[in-house]
């Protein structure tokens, strides 16, 4: 792998560290990049979604925002996973990422209306499984108060009510801090995986992908990290489905709050260091390596070169 120091030194003054999520872990098993995940057709994989100064021209109001820019042309040949209802899985960072921007982590599940995932584009009903938003207020907001600061990947559990079939699971996590300049940016893919089990619950919330954000939202859309308090971030996150409630099974919208002080116990424990280097210890999700993507050059070559943009 090749870097080039001056270019490296340049970005890392510009604050751009991107990621996308690329490998699934079952089981504690790690599968390669894009075995489960489908890949999207752009030149750099890692790059964020935006409504301004867009990549590839794609932006959240896009229904290529659902799973990454043409990665339903990848659907047939990504495979799926099973996945037992009430099985805690995670979705992983495309050449060992970190998330080095601050900002909201969720989950979104999709079932397929026709049974077969890989013919499914995800126009249906998405509901929220997962969500991760301010763990410390008194941390800085512009880095390690949000939880999903540091993390290389998501790791959550599939509902045990969760219907079997076949679904899409899309991880996304936000960046919050060109939000004053309506340059949110979005990362996010999704996994395919048919459930099993005998779950019957029904998920209290629906959105739909395009739709379900917009930059009339605050949060994505005027919000200043460096000016605003932790308390009109969290309002304007309740302005967004990022703050509802998450869907943790059951019929009659039994679920969880969000509120940012339940989930402080799950706050990463990062290094401004981090935010500019890839990842090489203390990752926050117990993997067993199975496979050895990092060898695999066509899919580096195929995503573009690592996550530095
Ligand atoms: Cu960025």
């Amino acid at each position: 792998m090749k870097y080039l120091p001056l270019v490296i030194a340049a970005l890392a003054q510009s604050g751009s560290a991107h990621y996308i999520f690329s490998k699934l872990v079952v089981n504690g098993e790690e599968s390669s990049d894009w075995q489960y995940i489908r890949e999207t057709t752009r030149s750099e994989c890692y790059m964020p979604t935006k409504w301004t100064n867009t990549f590839d021209n794609l932006t959240p109001s896009d229904s290529d925002f659902r799973c990454n820019l043409g990665s339903f042309s990848n659907a047939a040949k990504t495979e799926v996973a099973e996945v037992a209802a009430g099985d805690t899985i995670a979705m992983k960072l495309f050449y060992d990422g970190t998330i080095g921007h601050p900002g909201p982590g969720q989950v979104y599940m999709s079932k397929a209306p026709s049974g077969n995932i890989q013919e499914y584009e995800g126009d249906g009903d998405w509901f929220k499984i997962w969500e991760k938003t301010l763990c410390d207020d008194n941390k800085d907001l512009t880095t390690d108060a949000w939880c999903a600061y540091g993390m290389s990947g998501f790791e959550f559990q599939i509902p045990a009510a969760t219907p079997a079939g076949e679904y899409l699971v899309r991880a996304e996590h936000v960046g919050l801090h060109g939000a004053q300049s309506n340059e949110a940016e979005f990362f996010y893919s999704c996994a395919q995986i048919k459930v099993t089990g005998s779950g019957s619950g029904s998920p209290s919330l629906a959105y739909k992908i395009p739709g379900i954000y917009n930059d009339s939202m605050t949060l994505f859309n005027g919000l200043n990290l460096w000016m605003d308090s932790a308390d009109a971030v969290e309002l304007d996150i309740l302005d967004t489905p990022i703050g509802d409630d998450v869907w943790v099974g059951g019929s009659s919208g039994v679920s969880v709050s969000v509120s940012s002080s339940v989930v402080s116990s799950a706050a990463p424990s990062t290094t401004a260091a981090v935010h500019f280097q890839p990842q090489t210890s203390s990752s926050v999700i117990p993997v067993t390596t199975t496979a050895s993507s990092s060898t695999d050059t066509s899919q580096t070559d195929q995503c573009g070169a690592p996550y530095w943009s």
